[in-house]
């Protein structure tokens, strides 16, 4: 995407508010051409109607937000108010959130260093600017072509069905020759308008395909049982880019009950559900869903790995912020077992180093409960990591980075991605150093066949 920053029109809080300001002091926000914005009326709208879906996704009252938060406390304390947070950049904190929680924000005392309607942003197609990246039926035919390239290892699954009935469609490399083989797991994009963590995934099990009489790459699909699922959340990603202009969608396309649209998948998980960094307000972008578990889509994971008690290392792509992240996430504490932590943290490292993304706790980034890697650590023992891929900042193209950047992500992403393969059959191992030096991809370009 080419961001255009002439259209950005950007809402500048005038001041300061106060901690534990009052409703009535909720206003000072102006609109790039000095309209003042009354954000007392916007959000007695948002109260007297009962909402539309059209109008609780649609663009006109979601904001591009800019928050004053220092460290993880405060940083908490703003995902507390139901804001998604998708940047960290110095003590300025930024994320998605509508009136009514822009309304939450500043009652608790946050400073709004900026606001941004989400339609001001340039519009970009998926297709024609973006259209290297996959909408779902590309997506289906390039696993298509990944298995029909590699036949003798790939088959295709379907993990489940979306709220709107697609298949979660995924691509296993298994050479079946009876035996039972360590398992790993690769999943993207839970929230829907982070292209790029379908792209990389999705690119993978090309590469893998593609090269698989390379030694090493043979090696490792001979000796284990790789999963990758690229798209978890179809139904989202095909509504942010049906109308040919994203739409910043994040959520899955639950129909709510109050009329409001998706859950967070990334907070719906069954390990500390319903706490903190989430929200119960089903118009939230942070909105944990009714129940643990309440959605098909993150039924699907779930049933998926405890019907395969052979994976030992799962990896869930997310965008943006070049993060490698590892539980809790939920809560400050780290996780108890020193041996699992130290293997953590050396692999979280080692893949911080060959990405150039940083290695953290997710909780250091902020504390958001049910996400998918708590629960898959405390619940199944799971080595769980969380990428948020590239860019680094909103500014470089936050979640549409644009098709430039899909070949320079992935080509990064191989070899974290060999490495835990290698690691599957014990991940303790990382803490050892007993571990083969990931391959070195001959080439990053994918072959010729777009898929
Ligand atoms: O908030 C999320 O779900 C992830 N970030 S994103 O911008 N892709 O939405 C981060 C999840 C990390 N986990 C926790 N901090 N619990
Ligand atoms: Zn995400």
């Amino acid at each position: 995407m080419t961001r255009r920053s002439g259209l950005w029109t950007a809402l500048l809080l005038a001041t300061a508010l106060a901690a534990g300001a009052g409703q009535e002091d909720l206003q000072g926000l102006f609109d790039g051409t000095g309209t003042k914005i009354d954000l007392k009326a916007l959000l007695a709208q948002t109260k007297n109607s009962v909402p539309k879906i059209d109008h609780v996704i649609g663009f006109e009252d979601r904001y591009w937000v800019e928050v004053t938060a220092s460290g993880k406390n405060e940083r908490t304390r703003l995902a507390d108010t139901g804001m998604s947070i998708d940047g960290v950049n110095g003590g300025v904190v930024s994320g998605t959130a509508d009136s009514e929680i822009l309304g939450i924000i500043q009652k608790a005392g946050f400073t709004v260093v900026r606001a941004t309607r989400l339609s001001s942003f340039s519009p970009d197609d998926f297709p024609p600017a973006d259209g290297t990246y996959h909408n779902y039926e590309e997506v289906q035919s390039a696993l298509q072509t990944a298995q029909g390239a590699a036949p003798e290892y790939a088959t295709l699954f379907s993990m489940g069905k979306s709220v709107e009935g697609r298949d979660l469609t995924g691509i296993r490399f298994y050479k079946d020759d009876g035996k039972e083989k360590p398992g790993i797991l690769f999943v993207g994009t839970h929230h829907a308008r982070e292209h790029l963590s379908t792209e990389v995934p999705l690119l993978l099990s090309q590469w893998l395909a593609e090269n698989r009489d390379r030694e090493d790459v043979r090696e490792l699909l001979e000796t284990r049982d790789i999963y990758i699922v690229p798209l978890v959340n179809p139904d989202g990603m095909e509504f942010d880019i049906a109308t040919g202009r994203y739409r910043w969608h994040r959520k899955n396309m639950t129909r709510n009950s109050n009329g409001s649209v998706g859950v967070d998948l990334n907070r719906n998980y069954a390990w500390g559900w319903g706490g903190r960094g989430s929200s119960a307000n089903p118009g939230s972008d942070t909105y944990h869903g009714p129940s643990a578990f309440s959605e098909p889509e993150t039924q699907a994971v779930r049933d998926f790995i405890e019907s395969h008690p052979n994976i030992k290392i799962m990896l869930s792509y997310h965008t943006f912020s070049e993060l490698v992240l590892y539980p809790w996430g939920g809560s400050d504490e780290p996780i108890a077992d020193g041996r699992a932590l130290g293997a953590f943290k050396v692999m979280a490292e080692k893949m911080g180093g060959m990405t150039g993304y940083r290695p953290m706790q997710s909780s250091e980034l902020y504390v958001a409960t049910g996400d998918t890697c708590d629960w898959a650590w405390g619940a199944k023992g799971i080595f769980c990591f969380t990428f948020e891929l590239t860019p680094r900042s909103q500014w470089q193209g936050g979640f549409y980075p644009g098709a430039g950047a899909i070949q320079g992500t992935f080509a990064k992403n191989i070899d974290p991605a060999l490495y835990l393969i290698d690691l599957a059959d014990d991940p303790y191992r990382a803490g050892s150093g007993r571990v083969a030096s990931a391959p070195k991809p001959t080439t990053t370009q994918t072959g010729d066949n777009p898929i």
